[in-house]
């Protein structure tokens, strides 16, 4: 054989194509290596011993150099000394700004053009398209994954990440979702030329060199992200915020464990281990090997006696899972206390029972409308360490956003708003951007549980569902059955401000709360639901969680919310934890599951609710809704809907229809 150190290696592998794809054999790979050492001039390792990484890292990491040709490579180790240096730079460069009123905050603009999460340029790579989407109807367009067929991907590849780091630095992130080393966790590394991301995914993830120790033999998730835009630079770069909006790409190989992100430096689609990774690649690992990934928070509930119940909820976007998973009861005597606001890795241990834990390590969270009235556990999460996007800036140095206005000190202060305009209170325009975050280390959450980072998880007993539902749905119902409450989370739908172009609200599905995370053919990922609950031959008999549905924002007929919400909420969830400790008296037995029974929530303290109006199912409501939802689930997922979920489907529209 060949000596992998003979030269006559070097030009194979290295024969200039662009083909993004092309990976190197495990022979050349020793070649490569030397490559790289060659190449130090060109590209220099700037920080960190790349021969001290494990061998596939330093393959994957050559790879992927030769191929975006940053200027220099830097290994992160995630300590604080890492950031600070980091920041310094930025502030210097005029990206990141102090926030001079905390500690160690900081503030950051983004290019207008890039704020947000672009639904419409996100994919999943199959070879198979219905391993990505559903057989839907005839001129149905999926509305849950997004495919792409392998070939056009590395031709979309192809056009876009040879050479992309040009003139930047490529940094190399080793992150663990998950404790590092724990048995629900996962690794992933990062490559990106993005010094916010690094930055940000220091929070919201774990970084460490001890992520290396812990990789062994396991596999990890490779995520390869560049802002697309090489240097020299030939067009104006707004806000120090490089980006190439008009290329944007964000796309999954789930088969390869792999993401690719080019053209955004936005929060979704730059931070890969959380939605890309903790939900899209991460439901196809849970799906391969019998676990759960999750878009829900995970919370623990304590009440006045002692006793403390897991629960894990799933809401679609503009609900306030961030405000219920941090929520402060208004009852005495109740606790909560917040796992996760996100994200729930869970899988059934050897005694039956379910476990969960949050694979993130802090908060991305939507600013406006947190305040110390919606969510003081947030704000206090928030008051050092933490970096802000796109808000806007008091000339105390002060942040601000919608929902802050009787909060502020000053509302006559000066600002600087989202834009970088001057800005008051009461100005034309907005001050933050609806969709500006705070990312704050979920360590500095006063209410944070102390089992927050057990590695083996913590014990669910309940699953809620919610949407924002303006009428129709009552305050809350148990489901009948895991089956049942499967369906009724495959049903899913919430209001939601619809696209710019339109005026006025509609009630969109967003089934189990994944719609925009799905990472693999929506029928199959019912099955997975199902196939779950089957004990495996010899093992303790699994102990499937109930399932709820809640519904915070039911209106009267003058528009008025029936329920007062918020803190409010601990009485619903009251009912919900007596109804798992057995209380089976206080329940009233409807077509779509069991509603509370007039006085088996406790309202003492409440100002007057209408209770008939909050709970009440209308029948004529829920005819056009069963038609609706058959309309959906035929169309929408069609042969791959399990039969066990259509039984399900046909059996509620019989029960409506004999209301
Ligand atoms: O987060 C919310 N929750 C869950 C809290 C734990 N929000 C905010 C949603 C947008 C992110 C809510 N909004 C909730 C709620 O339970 N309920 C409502 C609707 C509502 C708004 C205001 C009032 C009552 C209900 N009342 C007054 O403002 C006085
Ligand atoms: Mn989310």
């Amino acid at each position: 054989m060949t000596s992998p150190r003979n030269p006559s290696m070097l030009v194979p592998p290295f024969s200039a194509t662009g083909s993004s794809l092309r990976q190197i054999s495990e022979d050349a790979f020793y070649v490569i290596n030397e490559v790289v050492t060659k190449r130090l001039g060109h590209m220099p390792i700037l920080k960190g011993d790349f021969h001290l990484l494990p061998m596939k890292v330093q393959r994957f990491v050559a790879e992927k150099a030769e191929l975006m040709r940053p200027r220099g490579i830097y290994i992160c180790d995630g300590t604080q000394h890492e950031a600070d240096e980091i920041i310094d730079k930025l502030v210097e460069r005029g990206m990141l700004s102090p926030l001079k009123a905390y500690e160690n905050n900081f503030i950051c603009r983004t290019d207008p053009k890039d704020v947000a999460r672009v639904e419409s340029k996100t994919w999943m790579v199959t070879p198979d398209k219905y391993q990505t989407v559903t057989h839907t109807a005839e001129g149905v367009e999926p509305i849950m994954g997004h495919w792409m067929p392998p070939e056009s991907f590395g031709t979309e590849l192809d056009s876009r990440f040879p050479g992309c780091m040009a003139g930047r630095i490529m940094y190399v992130v080793p992150f663990s979702m998950g404790p590092i080393g724990g048995p629900l966790s996962k690794i992933g590394i990062q490559l990106t030329d993005s010094n916010y991301v690094v930055l940000c995914m220091r929070i919201m993830t774990r970084v460490s060199p001890a992520v290396w120790d812990a990789l062994g033999d396991h596999d990890y998730v490779r995520c390869i992200h560049s802002v697309g835009l090489p240097r020299p630079v030939r067009v104006k770069v707004v806000n120090h915020w490089p980006c190439n909006p008009e290329r944007v790409i964000i796309a999954h190989r789930p088969a390869e464990r792999e993401i690719w992100s080019f053209g955004s430096g936005y929060g979704g689609n730059s931070l890969l281990g959380k939605k890309c990774f903790a939900l899209r690649i991460a439901s196809n690992i849970a799906r391969d090997e019998g676990w759960m990934a999750e878009h829900m928070l995970i919370m623990g509930v304590t009440n006045p006696e002692g006793h403390e119940r897991f629960i894990v909820a799933a809401f679609p976007s503009a609900c306030g899972k961030t405000n219920l998973a941090m929520l402060e009861p208004t009852v005495p005597g109740w606790k909560v206390r917040c796992v996760g606001d996100d994200i729930a890795w869970m899988k059934f241990g050897e005694d039956g029972q379910l476990y969960a834990i949050n694979p993130e390590n802090g908060f991305f969270g939507v600013a406006p409308g947190t305040s110390h009235k919606t969510n003081p556990m947030a704000m206090e999460s928030f008051q050092k360490n933490s970096i802000f996007t796109n808000v806007a800036e008091t000339v105390d140095g002060e942040y601000f956003w919608e929902g802050l206005e009787k909060e502020i000190k000053d509302p006559t202060v000066e600002m600087i708003n989202w834009l970088g305009e001057k800005w008051r209170i009461g100005d034309p325009g907005r001050a933050a951007h609806p969709n500006s975050r705070f990312t704050a280390p979920a360590s500095q959450c006063p209410i944070i549980h102390p089992d927050w980072e057990s590695p083996h998880g913590v014990p669910i007993d309940a699953i809620i569902f919610g949407g924002r539902r303006p009428d129709g749905v009552p305050l809350v119902f148990e489901t009948f059955s895991w089956l049942h409450g499967i369906f009724t989370g495959a049903c899913l739908k919430s209001e939601t401000t619809a696209a710019a172009e339109f005026t006025g609200k509609s009630i969109m599905h967003d089934p189990m709360a994944m719609r925009p995370f799905m990472g693999y053919n929506f029928g199959q990922y019912l099955q997975h639901w199902i196939d779950l609950s089957k004990t495996p031959e010899g093992h303790a008999p699994r102990k499937v969680p109930k399932i709820y549905h809640v519904n915070w924002f039911r209106l009267n007929k003058e528009g008025k919310f029936l329920w007062p919400g918020y803190g409010d909420n601990i009485r619903v969830i009251d009912w919900i934890i007596r109804r798992l400790d057995g209380d089976d008296s206080h329940a009233l037995k409807t077509p779509i599951g069991y509603v509370p029974t007039q006085g088996s929530i406790n309202m003492e303290g409440l100002p007057p609710v209408n209770w008939d109006e909050l709970v009440s199912v209308p029948k004529e409501y829920w005819q056009e809704d069963a038609k609706e939802v058959r309309k959906f689930l035929e169309s929408q997922v069609g042969i791959d809907l399990p039969a066990e979920i259509r039984h399900e489907l046909d059996e509620q529209e019989k029960r409506i229809g004999a209301m």
